[in-house]
């Protein structure tokens, strides 16, 4: 008894042995833990006295899964099955006690136990088709037998975890403890040595395993996911604990797990997962500073994206003023919010009662003096610099001291709009993606002299709206907007050439984005482009002879596709398609067809060298913040790693080459690759050391 090792302790309460693991952060797996869990199973097992076991977690979570930073290292012995195969040959009660989030192979570790207890909070799941994983630790086997296959693998394939309340309900866990959890898993322990209860071991549960639906269940849950390796794998290994004997399904399920792996996409995806969590340590952000309270918020616009912004707040509970010019399209952005929840609930995704009071916590004004309060105030007004200037010279006067002014401009110059008030350091941007209150990007634009703690504050509110913050530098359309800038020059390009738009969409699709760049624009609006070329004096023929033709987007119904009324499905209209062949006549460019392989690389290439330069300035601190800016704010295949990961997977110096190529055929020297990518491509390196 004692510690077992440094990570698990093993002490006994009367007649039950108590195992506890702590390994901070998020008690992973790591082989330390397997190795302690192996060993204090074995004494448990063998101590007479030892009547029953409780396997619980010290900190914030029970095991958050296999250690991912182990991945693709050799294996080390006890492996998690192994540990696992111990368990489920205990002839004492084991009973797992859950809080925090039990996820992946700490969930299937609690799967082998006879029973599962857990906090009211706790919530179970397993992720790792997120880490381009199938669970290999035995989940796709004993969840379907306790859930019946179409709901284990609706877990699975979505990859989001549940609430204790529905497990409970779901027969998941045995019971919820209100009050200290780990006395009452003894307790638990304890009645069920009392009872001398059956010990009925998942892996022996066949009643659940129906057939029936299945097959429906799979096809509708992976009918989004083409190209993705993970979800298939999913789809057999839950089919097999159906048609195989456990043990069989068990090795088809390693067998999968191993593949995946050693694959490329979990790779990436893997990439990912660690991006994401390093692109939330900032540069200049000195330890210790402490983020502004923020009680309220306020959003000036309430437009396609003020009303999306203002809904993160609701959702995240924090009450929010919106403000319009006048009180008609007040309440036209009011209605359009109540419209996006009432989707919601028809779908499931949101109950009535939740819904209003969302509502209840957005409250709308014609004047912009109700603002006066908020903690953090986020302007969406037209893309216009001097009406945002206006607005924040406005704020400046209106805003109380120390809340945060943000602008969710996607191109505009956030210094020049600090300049506007007298309190620069408070200035800063929160570019929010379309819908804003679906995408998970925040792209926070640091200014000039915005002050360490309202950047700190921006950040940590990020991350209470559920949104994915990313830290940026200042320049025209920061990094996402300004890498698909240049995609946008050749996605026109193309068209002129020879291409239509649903060649180039499906090519963009094809690759893994869920929507090509033409059926984009036309849900972002055309005329916001057109309005910031406007006022640039910059054309975009075909775009433009569309716009003057009120081609506005979905909008209007009718933009680069046209639209049936109510349906946001793009159709080709042949329309577009002769205005495109008159524009390359006009201009005197003899059409030619075009591969798809072609379409790609130019779609591509040209943001990954745009990607390097702005590395090249600091606009991004790290490869790994852009490729988390594409993979999250605008589609990017996750399974592909992002823009920069590709590029190194590619090969840089095959960048520079076909890169080399476009930029002498077109003359667009913009094209000719980055100093960056040519000094990496000569060293043989890749962006990520
Ligand atoms: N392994 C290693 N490190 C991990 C980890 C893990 N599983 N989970 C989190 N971390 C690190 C993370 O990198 C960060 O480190 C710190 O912990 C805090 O995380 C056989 C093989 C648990 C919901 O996919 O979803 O089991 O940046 O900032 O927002 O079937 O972390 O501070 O240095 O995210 O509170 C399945 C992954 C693995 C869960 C907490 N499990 N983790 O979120 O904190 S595959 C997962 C999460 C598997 C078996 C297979 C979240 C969280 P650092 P954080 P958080
Ligand atoms: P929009 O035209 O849909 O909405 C703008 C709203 O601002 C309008 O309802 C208008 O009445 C209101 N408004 C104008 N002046 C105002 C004032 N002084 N006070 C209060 N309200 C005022 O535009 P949008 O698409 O929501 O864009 C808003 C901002 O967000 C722009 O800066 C845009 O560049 C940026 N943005 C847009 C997208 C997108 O995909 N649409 C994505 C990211 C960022």
């Amino acid at each position: 008894m004692g510690n077992i090792n440094a990570s698990v302790d093993l002490r006994r309460d009367g007649e039950i042995g108590l195992v506890i693991v702590d390994n901070p952060p998020v008690n992973a797996l790591k082989h330390e833990v397997r190795a302690g869990l192996a060993a204090a199973l074995g004494q448990a097992r063998d101590d007479a006295a030892v009547k029953a076991v409780v396997i619980g977690c010290a900190g914030r979570t029970f095991f958050a899964g296999a250690d991912i930073t182990e991945f693709g290292k050799p294996p080390q012995t006890p492996g998690l099955g192994e540990v696992i195969a111990a368990l489920d040959a205990m002839p004492k009660p084991v009973v797992a006690a859950l809080h925090g989030t039990a996820l992946g192979g700490g969930f299937e570790l609690a799967l082998a136990c006879h029973f599962r207890v857990a906090a009211a909070a706790a919530r179970v799941g397993l992720p790792e088709v997120k880490l381009g994983l199938l669970p290999g630790a035995g989940g796709t086997q004993r969840l379907p037998r306790l859930i019946g296959p179409e709901k284990a693998l609706k877990m699975i394939i979505t990859g989001d975890p549940i609430e204790a309340r529905e497990a409970l309900a779901d027969g998941v866990i045995d019971k919820i403890v209100n009050g200290d959890l780990t006395e009452g898993a003894i307790a638990f322990a304890r009645r069920v040595v009392a009872e001398n209860r059956v010990l009925r071991r998942v892996r022996d549960r066949d009643d659940k395993l129906v057939a029936e639906g299945f097959a429906d269940a799979a096809e509708t849950l992976t009918r989004r996911l083409r190209g993705r390796e993970g979800p298939a794998a999913c789809v057999e290994a839950v089919r097999n604990a159906i048609v195989l004997p456990f043990d069989e399904g068990l090795k088809r399920e390693g067998e999968l797990f191993r593949q995946l792996m050693a694959g490329d996409q979990s790779r990436a995806q893997r990439h990912i997962f660690f991006a994401e969590r390093e692109a939330a340590r900032v540069p200049g952000i000195p330890d210790g500073t402490k983020p502004r309270a923020i009680a309220t918020g306020a959003v000036i616009g309430a437009g396609t994206m003020g009303g999306g912004i203002a809904m993160c707040f609701a959702n995240a509970g924090i009450p929010v003023t919106i403000v319009e010019t006048g009180r008609d399209l007040l309440q036209r952005g009011l209605d359009r919010i109540a419209a996006n929840y009432r989707t919601t609930v028809s779908r499931g995704g949101l109950s009535a009662d939740e819904m209003e009071r969302r509502m209840a916590l957005i409250r709308g004004v014609a004047e912009l003096d109700a603002v006066g309060a908020a903690d953090f105030v986020i302007e969406a007004v037209f893309e216009e610099m001097d009406l945002k200037k206006r607005v924040f010279a406005d704020l400046d006067r209106i805003a109380k001291t120390g809340a945060v002014l943000a602008t969710n401009t996607s191109t505009l110059d956030v210094d020049e709009i600090a300049r506007a008030t007298k309190r620069p350091q408070d200035v800063l941007g929160t570019h929010f993606f379309s819908p804003a209150n679906v995408m998970r990007l925040l792209e926070i634009v640091r200014g000039a002299t915005t002050a360490p703690d309202a950047l700190a504050t921006a950040i940590a509110l990020g991350r209470r709206l559920a949104k994915v913050p990313v830290t940026v530098g200042v320049c025209y359309g920061f990094v996402g907007n300004r890498m698909l800038a240049r995609r946008s020059v050749e996605a026109e390009r193309l068209l002129l050439e020879g291409a239509l738009p649903q060649e180039v969409d499906d090519a963009v699709t094809g690759f893994g984005f869920p929507m090509g760049p033409f059926a984009m624009a036309d849900m972002a609006g055309l005329d916001v482009g057109w309005r910031i070329r406007k006022g640039r004096g910059e054309r975009n023929e075909i775009e433009d002879a569309l716009c003057e033709a009120g081609h506005f987007g979905q909008k209007t119904g009718k933009g680069y596709f046209r639209y049936e009324s109510g349906s946001r499905t793009p159709l080709p209209d042949p329309e577009v398609q002769r205005t495109i062949i008159d524009v390359s006549a006009r201009l005197g460019i003899t059409r030619r067809a075009i591969t798809q392989e072609e379409i790609v690389e130019r779609m591509i290439f040209p943001m990954i060298n745009e990607g390097a330069r702005i590395l090249e300035e600091g606009i991004a601190t790290r490869p790994g913040d852009i490729d988390v800016i594409w993979v999250y704010g605008y589609g990017w295949p996750v399974w592909r790693g992002g823009p920069m990961y590709y590029a190194d997977r590619l090969g840089l110096a095959h960048i520079r080459d076909r890169l080399t190529l476009y930029a002498d055929r077109s003359g667009d020297e913009s094209l000719r690759p980055a100093t960056r990518i040519r000094r990496l491509a000569a060293e043989g390196r890749g962006f990520t050391p």
